[in-house]
């Protein structure tokens, strides 16, 4: 049974009061209209993917896509996509993002159809769906690499902007590898505890603390239009931030962050950022470890939650081609929240994508 027809059986149940087994399936009905200007879960346009409502589905059952949204083999006809890039041979002290897109897909069982602070509308502006993971080389991550690159070519030739799950953050290089393919060099927004500019590490160009340096050698970021959050920790140097700021970036240490709104900042960013391109690169271990402890490479006296949705929300309005959230380690995630936490920051990049209706 598809989703839908699973969505639509099962609401016709709930307007009848019978189980479900008992009564043959309906053929798809369309759901209502809205009735103007009061938005519903039970209503909305047929042309888009909605999600089934745990009103009507419960919310623990069913094969795990991000979002409860149908899952598509490839992003034809998308608008957005959900993403999974599963792997963690890139990080350099605890491993386990490689399970990283299947625990947020588990905990975004919570996720809702609509954005209650923004009053955004994602599944009545775009049509979107879980394509699933690249098929990655747990044994390569040169080769690794390469099927990133390829795999986000094909999503991005299609139009569809890709929401990436991590997976570890080398994964940002292949995939703005195939994003600046299509659009040119594009501004940053590298939300994160770390700089991740390394040169060379234990002799290896590719890593999760190299991807950014790599893309600046290839002339994928337009410089001067990349921020940094968020960045903190001990150092190799006393400044650990030079390379980025003598390549033009706008590097915004955490303590520039602590005790506030980050609203003000992101007026600036918009600004920074212009009509331009942008990708969106959001690593978990930006918030603190007392929020989100299942990543590895913690570092103490990070952003909070509030302030991650801050960042993503002063997103909105700009020229969004692509945004992935990684680092997410469930191995060291004893509570499931760091899980939830990136779900939740997913659903915020979903709703500030370009054309998205706001009641
Ligand atoms: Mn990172």
């Amino acid at each position: 049974m598809s989703f839908l027809r699973s969505l639509t059986a099962t609401r016709a149940v709930a307007s009848r009061g019978a189980p479900s087994h008992l009564l043959p399936l309906e053929p798809r009905q369309t759901p209502a209209p809205c009735p103007r200007g009061i938005p519903s879960r039970r209503c909305s346009g047929t042309r888009y993917n909605v999600p089934p409502s745990a009103e009507f589905v419960a919310r623990v059952s069913g094969i795990p896509t991000m979002a409860k949204l149908p899952y598509r083999d490839a992003a034809d006809g998308l608008d957005a996509a959900f993403v999974g890039v599963p792997i963690d041979t890139g990080t350099s002290n605890r491993p386990g993002a490689r399970f990283g897109p299947r625990q947020i897909r588990v905990e975004s069982a919570m996720l809702r159809a609509y954005n209650s602070g923004t009053r955004a509308a994602p599944y009545e502006s775009l049509m979107v769906a879980d394509i699933g993971d690249v098929n990655v080389n747990v044994y390569d991550l040169k080769d690794t690499c390469k099927r990133i690159r390829e795999a986000y070519r094909k999503i991005l030739a299609t139009g569809c902007i890709p929401l990436t799950m991590g997976g570890d953050h080398t994964i940002a290089y292949p995939i703005l590898q195939a994003v600046a393919e299509r659009h040119g060099p594009v501004g940053l927004v590298h939300v994160d505890a770390h700089a991740d500019t390394s040169d060379v590490v234990l002799g290896e160009k590719i890593g999760h603390g190299t991807p950014f340096r790599r893309c600046v050698e290839e002339g994928l970021l337009d410089c001067k239009r990349v921020v940094q959050i968020g960045l903190r920790g001990s150092g190799y140097s006393a400044d650990s931030y030079e390379w980025s700021r003598a390549q033009g970036f706008r590097v915004v240490q955490v303590e520039e962050c602590w005790f506030k709104s980050l609203a003000p900042l992101m007026s600036e960013v918009r600004a920074q950022m212009g009509p331009g391109p942008v990708y969106l690169s959001f690593d978990i271990d930006a918030l603190d470890p007392g929020f989100a402890p299942g990543t590895g490479t913690p570092e103490i006296a990070g952003l909070t939650p509030i302030q991650g949705v801050e960042i993503i929300r002063g997103c909105r309005g700009l020229n969004l081609v692509g945004c992935d959230l990684v680092e997410v380690s469930p191995p060291y995630d004893t509570t499931g929240n760091t899980a939830l936490t990136g779900a939740n920051l997913l659903f915020e990049m979903l709703c500030v994508l370009p054309k998205m209706k706001y009641y």
